[in-house]
């Protein structure tokens, strides 16, 4: 009978960098309207393919996302959800409504 080896302990770093090719794109969901808010609901910490889910709900209003390698956004005009795929790198993105740069805004950091 064949003894048995037993694994080392992986350390939790090393099984978070190990996950299948084939694992699920993230989704983070963004809103802007009603009202003069703009929101992401949970925001990306890792580099990597993430899809955004932008729920525009106003016509006066849109959700514009710009970082490194990064430049997408709804239309102004334009109401609905609209679906982004996008690779985030390390560095800092922001999240805007263009009309209403000053107020309407956010961030997050990818590191
Ligand atoms: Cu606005």
């Amino acid at each position: 009978m064949k003894r048995m080896r037993i694994a080392a302990v992986v350390p939790v770093a090393a099984l978070g960098a190990a996950l299948p090719a084939g694992a699920a794109t993230p989704t983070y969901q963004g809103t802007v309207g009603p009202g003069f808010t703009i929101k992401l609901a949970k925001k990306p910490r890792k580099a990597g393919k993430i899809t955004l889910v932008v729920a525009d709900k106003s016509s006066i209003h849109n959700f514009h996302l710009v970082g490194p390698g990064v430049n997408v956004k709804t239309s102004i005009s334009g109401t609905g959800t609209k679906r982004f795929r996008v690779t985030l790198k390390k560095g800092t993105y922001r999240f805007l409504c263009d009309p209403h740069a000053s107020t309407m805004r956010g961030s997050f950091k990818i590191t």
